[in-house]
């Protein structure tokens, strides 16, 4: 029996051998009790990138998985037409945005049912050979936005296993005051990451997941490198820093630990000191926290479609093997095996 199988809904622990989830009365996928669920749940502010996110980071996912002969796979129908109607087939075949994820009180919340793909057999943390299953939350920035939503409509917050937390610089206010004149001004829907992070501290109470902080559309920044001579070219065009570069399929926590200091760093240089307090302070000593910097896309959109360049990702499956590495999921088997 596995004590690593959770409710993909609530993303509460399951007790060995269940088949229904005591939460929902929902029946689990066949065999999910000995399978290994990792929980992850997508957060930030409308248009900071959270479903382009989603839609790029599992065909990144199928790619890298592919390099250790495993395959994705959504693990039900709903799974599978879901990904495909609202993620796939907008971004990858019609190349056009995605319309905003509609709020969960909707009657076409797509989002209510979690996206569920294995990740193929992985050695688990007992030692057994097991099925991880990634079962990732996408959530309306709408309802994250807003204040008043039920802490029980977003209740599972509290019970990732990692929440991704995406924010476009460029709405969080002193960023975009210092980028002043430098990035042509957006006119962009989304409101300010700032008010979404106080809105999740009241829903996860207590409880402190791991948080990923992301800086989303990171492309946009990156294009500060172009710049003349100046603070920015220096800072964004230095091909040394992490930041600068893409580490293809290889996940190093050296690399990591680099990123994550350069982007405090750089966060500091830029002055958003409201968003940092407010990370510490409910993070600090209480929860894990780490930064990323992403791009979905690679290149700003240009009106209604993507850049006729496709679509290049940048660093996207960093936030999620963040968690996956200590499970042992794409990565090369260890002699002493797995400790979490
Ligand atoms: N430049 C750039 N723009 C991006 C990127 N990802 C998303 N965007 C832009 O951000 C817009 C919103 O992206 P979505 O993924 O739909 O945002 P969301 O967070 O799901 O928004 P809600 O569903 O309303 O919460 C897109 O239509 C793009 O214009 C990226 O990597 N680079
Ligand atoms: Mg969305």
């Amino acid at each position: 029996m596995s004590q690593f199988a959770r409710c993909p809904h609530t993303f509460r622990p399951l007790d060995p051998g269940a088949t229904v989830s005591p939460y929902t009365g929902l029946e689990l996928p066949a065999d999910w009790s000995e399978s290994v669920t990792h929980c992850i749940a997508m957060a930030g502010a409308r248009a900071s990138g959270k479903s382009l996110y989603t839609a790029v980071v599992i065909k990144q996912l199928e790619l890298l998985a592919a390099r250790f002969h495993r395959l994705i796979r959504p693990l039900d129908e709903s799974t599978r037409e879901r990904y495909t109607t609202h993620y796939e087939t907008p971004l990858y075949l019609e190349m056009r945005h995605m319309a905003p994820t509609p709020t969960s009180t909707s009657t076409d919340a797509y989002q209510r049912d979690p996206l569920i793909f294995t990740l193929g057999t992985w050695r688990a943390p007992d030692g057994v050979d097991r099925v991880h299953n990634l079962v990732l939350r996408d959530v309306a920035g709408e309802d994250l936005e807003n204040t008043e939503t039920p802490v029980e409509e977003l209740e599972f917050f509290r019970h990732a296993h990692l929440i991704v937390f995406l924010f476009d610089p460029l709405k969080v206010p002193q960023i975009s005051s210092y980028l002043h004149g430098l990035i042509p001004p957006q006119a962009s829907l989304g409101g300010n990451p700032e008010d979404v992070l106080e809105n999740l501290r009241r829903i996860l109470g207590d409880a402190r997941p791991a948080l990923a902080v992301t800086i989303s559309k990171f492309d946009t920044l990156q294009k500060l490198a172009a710049l003349p001579d100046g603070e920015w070219q220096a800072i964004m065009g230095n091909e040394g820093s992490s930041f600068r570069r893409d580490t293809g399929w290889d996940f190093d926590r050296h690399d990591q630990l680099m990123l994550d200091m350069e982007i405090d760093a750089l966060l500091r240089y830029v002055k958003a000191d409201t968003l940092l307090n407010q990370l510490e302070e409910a993070y600090g000593s209480r929860g894990e926290r780490h930064y990323f910097a992403v791009s979905a896309l690679g290149e700003s959109p240009t009106g209604e479609h993507l850049s006729r360049q496709g679509i290049a990702p940048f660093r996207t499956t960093d936030p999620l093997r963040w968690h996956l590495q200590r499970y042992g999921v794409f990565e090369e088997p260890q002699p002493g095996g797995v400790s979490l």
